[in-house]
């Protein structure tokens, strides 16, 4: 439990154009569990604040926006941000808002995104939305979404982001990611790679770890879903997709996508869903990279 002498850690967490399934996913979390996260220090002396939360606060309305403004107010350079999906822009923001200023005109997501990013010690970007645009972001975009990335880019926002993507992503990319800050403090130069993806975590390939890997070497390949084989045929994009699925299973390590008889979509890939797409047709211009080969960045 946290005491007096606990460093605290305020976290805001906003979200976007999303399904809130990042949400879900980390609140999966096993070990430690999202109680332990939230109410204990998840590091020894160390506690996450967490200050701003739609799906699991139980305030609502103007408060919660007093909180979410106090928090930034008070804490410039020292609050973790933590976005979940993809920011809408089109029509200056107007497919999104998070409250309102005091005339009561909404403040658009991207303008939220932009001035708690701004002030902030660190931002994670969470899942394949707002590491990359993701879903809302496929094509033809309407609400013209952008990734976090893009927006600081375009705004010129130098704070430090780290990419969690996967969609939904594993509850240990985020717990892990949130320990290691606490921790070590930001991430130190060749942890992440050229996507700002932590190495730890995305640092290989789904098929340089995959169980059905003996059968691509051999070229034996799934005629169907529930067949033995590689499923590469049938659409599989771990020769593409950076994560440590096979590895680290989910669910707490009861299984993942290609082991439990299907395949993987790539859904921590930059480019789902577009560039992955048809999910279930082999993908003719796949040229695998090294394959075998630990992925230097
Ligand atoms: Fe959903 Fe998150 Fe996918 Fe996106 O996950 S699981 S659409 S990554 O923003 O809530
Ligand atoms: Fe595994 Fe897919 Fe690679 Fe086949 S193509 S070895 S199923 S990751
Ligand atoms: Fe996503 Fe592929 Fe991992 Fe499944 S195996 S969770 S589709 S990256």
């Amino acid at each position: 439990m946290a005491t007096r002498n606990t460093e605290e850690y305020p976290v805001v967490w906003l979200q976007g154009a999303t399904c809130t399934g990042c949400s879900v996913s980390v609140l999966n979390s096993v070990s430690p569990t999202i109680k332990n996260v939230l109410v204990d220090e998840v590091i020894p002396g160390k506690h996450v604040n967490l200050r701003f939360q739609a799906t699991v606060m139980a305030g609502a309305g103007e408060l919660v926006i007093e909180a979410l403004e106090e928090t930034w107010r008070g804490n410039k350079g020292g609050y973790i941000l933590v976005m979940e999906g993809a920011i809408p822009t089109r029509a200056d923001g107007a497919y999104g808002s998070i409250g309102e200023d005091k005339e009561g005109k909404p403040i658009s997501i991207a303008s939220r995104v932009e001035t708690l990013g701004r002030d902030a010690l660190a931002v994670i970007a969470l899942g394949t939305c707002a590491s990359f645009g993701g879903i809302p972001a496929a094509r033809p975009n309407p609400s013209q979404c952008v990734s976090v990335r893009q927006l600081f880019q375009s705004k010129k926002v130098p704070t430090p982001l780290i990419n969690l993507p996967g969609c939904p992503p594993h509850p240990d990319w985020f717990v892990g990611t949130v320990a290691s800050l606490l921790l070590q403090g930001l991430p130190k130069s060749g942890e992440l790679d050229e996507l700002n993806r932590p190495k730890a975590f995305y640092g290989q390939l789904i098929h340089e770890n995959c169980p059905r890997r003996a059968y691509y070497d051999e070229q034996k390949f799934a005629k169907k879903l529930s067949d033995p084989g590689c499923l590469y045929e049938l659409g599989c994009k771990g020769p593409v997709t950076h994560a440590d699925c096979p590895l680290r299973m989910w669910n707490n390590g009861v299984n993942w996508c290609v082991a439990c008889g299907g395949l993987c979509i790539g859904c921590a890939a930059p480019g789902f869903p577009d560039l992955v797409s048809p999910f279930y047709e082999k993908t003719a211009d796949i040229t695998l990279p090294n394959i075998g080969q630990r992925v230097v960045h």
